[in-house]
């Protein structure tokens, strides 16, 4: 972790407790000093060697909070935040992960009940204490108990956001392993799935027992859970990474069985059986000959394992992609020669859903167009946030304010990189978007994402959706579910219904590249692609570190076996032009 991460955590953790004692104002600022902390591209400590006032050219970092990076950077505490930590003691993160359940609610459930944490909180609720105190009621309660149970076993999971970088470092470790000749992830990460439950590497080596050596030593690994000849876990901020040598011969087929999924390997293994051969992580081998007795893991006549294609043409297969191995389809797909030509990094040429600080992100409209340029954009699209339902008062932008920017967007559009002016509006509860007529012919583009009543489902939630794709005004349905990973289930709706719409009144669907959301999935992109419906990877960027966030987006695609010509933004300016009409 870098200090900046560290840092910006730490002041989140203090906005959280602020705001737990009902302190106004300051959390807000705090959140947003830690963001432009973690984004910011030179190390903080470097800035400190400076001093203090170079600390404070970090955008929202002040006199207050610049001393207590100072503070912290020298004593390794900030008393302010110690002494706030003994005033409240509770699990936040912990409590916090439960939907429902923000600052404020943990800082009245301790004042009142004592809850400190996870097992508390559930005593509390299902003695029926909870109901019991001032605006809270059994409603309250049942949820809480609900969204318990998903925050404990979502918990056990990292995000791809997480899960990802942490694999591609250890990686370029191994890579600098002189015993190591080959090295690759495994398991979900390398199908890019959207949560995994540990990080699988793999590495091919002659000298084992040097490489599981090596690997414990890696300076991230906080602590080693076991270390054999040939396997080893550790533990790096606190995700397990499991790592196996095998001999190189072998590498191939141990890369296919430990990519998974499961399920894909069983119809893999069951496709070798109707022709008489075996699978398993040393290789494909024809058992014809195998006496019964003889049988053994390497028994057979071994036809292929050192290369993963060639394991999958020992099967008269073409080789598979990963984000694809989930069994929904692939291996008919491969036998027929059907499969998808699957969208690639570096397809997109635009982001259309982004945010300046005109309403919650981080940097003003000149500056974010400077950074997608720099980034590679051909364009952008701004869609600040419009007033509406669960859009928190002050962020959101009036009518009246999108006019003003759309005029601000007017001025510098084109200069370096085409810029639609667009808004994200809110969808509420009976699908309808939060603005006026007026301002949605005026604006290039919009986006209508729902923020409020997540926890509807079925008819109730396909039928707002619906109604959000059929309005002409809307170009996109932005994070569809409104899910937040292991946080927040979001709603459960037809996918195929609400493709359906969207085809039929040119909308898009948005997959929201951000980590914590992924949205829509693999599997639902999937079905709206089948349906006709076009799909679209935004960003939802609210500081120019996110940008990169396309990366999760376009392996979402790639696992909803979406091609180039079935995704909006890989089509240039004109393009998209076209399809806003
Ligand atoms: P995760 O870690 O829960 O996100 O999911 P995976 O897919 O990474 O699963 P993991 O870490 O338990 O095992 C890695 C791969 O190893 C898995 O994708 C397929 C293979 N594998 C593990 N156990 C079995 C098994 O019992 N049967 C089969 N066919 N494959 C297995
Ligand atoms: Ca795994
Ligand atoms: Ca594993
Ligand atoms: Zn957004």
């Amino acid at each position: 972790m870098s200090r900046n991460t560290e840092i910006a955590a730490l002041f989140e953790e203090f906005a959280d407790l602020l705001e737990a004692q009902d302190v106004e104002y300051k959390p807000r600022s705090y959140r947003r000093a830690a963001e432009n902390i973690r984004d910011y591209p030179t190390a903080i400590e470097r800035l400190a060697e400076e001093g203090q006032d170079a600390v404070e050219g970090i955008e929202g970092v002040g006199d207050a909070i610049s001393s207590k990076v100072m503070e912290y950077l020298e004593t390794g505490a900030i008393e302010e935040l110690e002494a706030l930590r003994e005033e409240l003691p509770v699990h936040m993160d912990e409590l916090t992960s439960v939907e429902g359940v923000g600052p404020k609610t943990v800082g009245r459930l301790y004042e009142e009940l004592g809850v400190v944490d996870l097992s508390d909180l559930e005593r509390a609720a299902s003695e029926e204490r909870i109901r019991e105190l001032d605006g809270f009621g059994p409603k309250t309660e049942e949820n809480i108990l609900e969204g318990l149970e998903f925050a404990r076993r979502a918990r056990e999971r990292e995000l791809l956001g997480d899960a990802r970088p942490l694999a591609d470092d250890v990686l370029a470790y191994l890579e600098g392993v002189a015993a190591v000749e080959r090295s690759e992830v495994a398991g979900s990460i390398r199908r890019w799935r959207e949560t995994s439950g540990d990080v699988d590497v793999l590495a091919a080596s002659d000298d084992r027992q040097g490489v599981v050596d090596a690997f414990v030593d890696w300076e991230r690994a906080d602590d080693t859970i076991e270390a054999g000849e040939n396997k080893a876990s550790v533990r790096s901020s606190d995700i397990r990474i499991d790592l196996r040598v095998v001999d190189p011969s072998e590498f191939g087929s141990a890369l296919q069985y430990f990519t998974g999924s499961k399920d894909h390997n069983v119809r893999f293994r069951n496709r070798a059986i109707e022709r008489d051969l075996k699978v398993n992580e040393y290789g494909v081998f024809d058992v014809s000959e195998v006496e019964e007795g003889e049988d053994h893991q390497r028994a057979g006549d071994r036809i292929a394992g050192e290369t993963e294609e060639g394991m999958y043409e020992a099967l008269t297969l073409p080789w598979i992609p990963p984000e694809l191995r989930e069994d929904t389809g692939e291996i008919d797909a491969a036998a027929a020669g059907e499969l998808p030509e699957l969208i690639e990094e570096g397809a997109l040429r635009g982001d259309l859903h982004t945010h300046t600080d005109w309403s919650d992100g981080t940097m003003g409209l000149e500056e974010w167009i400077a950074s997608a340029h720099e980034f590679g954009h051909e364009y952008l699209a701004i869609a600040d946030h419009a007033t509406g339902p669960g859009v928190v008062g002050g962020v959101g932008l009036s009518d009246d304010d999108l006019f003003d920017q759309i005029e601000a967007i007017r001025e510098v559009s084109g200069t370096e990189i085409e810029v639609f002016a667009g808004v994200e509006a809110n969808v509420d509860a009976e699908g309808g978007i939060s603005i006026g007529e007026e301002i949605a012919e005026e604006l290039d583009l919009v986006v209508a994402s729902p923020h409020s009543a997540l926890g509807m489902s079925g008819d109730e939630a396909t039928d707002r959706l619906v109604a959000a794709v059929s309005n002409p005004v809307v170009d996109i349905l932005g994070h569809p579910s409104g899910r937040l990973l292991t946080r927040r289930e979001g709603m459960e709706f037809d996918v195929r219904a609400v493709a359906e719409a969207a085809a039929e009144h040119g909308t898009a669907l948005e997959i929201n590249a951000n980590p914590n959301r992924l949205d829509l999935w693999g599997r639902a992109v999937q079905l709206a692609i089948e349906a006709g419906a076009t799909v679209v990877i935004d960003t939802d960027a609210h500081s120019p570190g996110e940008f990169a966030y396309l990366r999760y987006g376009i392996h979402t695609a790639r696992r909803g076996w979406a091609e180039p010509g079935d995704v909006l933004n890989t089509r240039d300016a004109d393009g998209i032009r076209e399809f806003l009409g």
